[in-house]
């Protein structure tokens, strides 16, 4: 079973990550993990921090020649802001003057301080939010370029694109296209595919700015060449839809998940809901005539592009701090502000294609499994067979 995990802290030394199980002989391409978390870098609204990192990922194991061997992938990425933070997050006990220096009392509502700091009991909430920091989906974006690597072998593709920052939307019922999701360029500043709504987010972004404010969104990842029976109906844990809704709602900041056009057809009725079903005769292969359900019906994948929507709310740094308490006298403060971003909206559409990529490439291996990909191929290409002899 394909399984991942993450370690470190936003202003540590390095962030870590491991992954097992993947398949020994998938060729490693380094330049496109490095591209994906340059990727993850950008977007305008991004602060300060961005400017010092330049993320690149150091394989330490698991990697030889070029070709996985089957065994742990460990995978470092160094943190250039260290050196200005050596003393603050050291990992030995330093003097008391040393350890008050950028202690954070004044939790910031909305974010991960004041809970954490009281569950695991701790007076500076420096020690909850090094960790919650967002920077860590640096290391998920590592692990997720893996797993698109993999995924690439089979010809499973994952892209995504921005739908909403603040009030500038795409319009209503815009269904994107994997050209124009292709089209997105690196430098793209929103990553959005339609110029006016675009145009209009970045405005969105200069006006919260401008009023030491944040502002949330929405993005929308796409994965295509996906084939029909990822996933399975039979358990509440099995299916597909909870396992990549849990993916997406576990970035930084989202706070809620739709499948397809799952929202829009709560409201509506079954005759306009669902995707009907048509048969192409020369290619042997059931296909749908629309892709509301978004790829994914009972929990299965059914063979049309998985679509998944994340919707994040604005980030709970404020310069324009809102009202709390100080943890230790009790006393009413305004919260504290940290060097932030503005906005993360375009940056979180890179992440959920790493998580989404995750989840597929685990459900792929389930399926198929095999300890070389060779092995897996076969398996995959059988299971195609079976499907077009039906
Ligand atoms: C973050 C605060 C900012 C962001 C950071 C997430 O960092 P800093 O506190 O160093 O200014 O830039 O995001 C990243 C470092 C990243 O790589 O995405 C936070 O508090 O969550």
């Amino acid at each position: 079973m394909l399984s991942f995990r993450t370690a470190g802290e936003s202003h540590g030394a390095a962030l870590i990550a491991i992954v097992e199980g993947m398949p020994a002989h998938l060729p490693v391409d380094f330049d496109f993990i490095d591209n994906e978390l340059k990727r993850r870098q950008g977007g305008y609204g991004r602060g300060g921090r961005m400017k010092i990192e330049k993320d690149q990922v150091r394989f330490l194991s698991g990697v030889r020649h070029g070709k996985t061997i089957g065994s742990p992938i460990a995978m470092m990425i160094e943190n250039r802001d260290w050196p200005n933070w050596e003393e603050i997050m050291s990992v030995r006990e330093v003097d008391s003057d040393a350890a008050a220096k950028r202690r954070v009392t004044r939790p910031r509502p909305g974010h991960t301080d004041l809970a954490g700091s009281l569950k695991y009991n701790h007076v500076d909430a420096r020690n909850i939010l090094e960790r919650s920091s967002a920077r860590e989906t640096a290391a998920r974006v590592a692990c997720g370029g893996l797993a698109k690597v993999f995924l690439r072998y089979f010809g499973i593709d994952t892209l995504s694109h921005t739908t909403a920052i603040g009030s500038a939307q795409v319009p209503p019922g815009f269904v994107v296209s994997w050209e124009q999701l292709e089209s997105i360029r690196e430098d793209d500043v929103v990553r959005c595919v339609v110029p006016d709504a675009a145009r209009e987010m970045v405005q969105e972004i200069e006006k919260a700015q401008k009023d030491g404010d944040t502002i949330g969104g929405t993005f929308e990842v796409v994965a295509r060449g996906v084939p029909l029976g990822l996933g399975s109906h039979t358990g509440w844990d099995t299916r597909l839809d909870g396992k990549l809704a849990q993916a997406i709602m576990c970035v930084n900041a989202v706070k809620a998940v739709e499948i397809g056009q799952g929202v829009q057809i709560a409201y509506d009725r079954g005759s306009r809901a669902h995707d009907e079903i048509a048969y192409d005769q020369a290619q042997r292969r059931f296909y749908h005539l629309s892709n509301r359900a978004g790829g994914i019906e009972g929990g299965i994948t059914n063979g049309e592009e998985v679509r998944v929507v994340g919707y994040l709310k604005p980030i709970p740094t404020l310069k324009k701090a809102l009202r709390s308490v100080d943890m230790i006298s009790k006393e009413p403060f305004l919260a504290q502000h940290e060097r932030s971003d503005t906005c993360t909206v375009p940056a979180a559409g890179v992440i959920g294609e790493s998580m989404m990529a995750l989840v597929l490439a685990g459900a792929f291996l389930e399926k198929f499994s095999g300890d070389s990909v060779g092995e897996t191929k076969r398996n995959y290409e059988a299971y195609l067979q079976q499907l077009r002899e039906y």
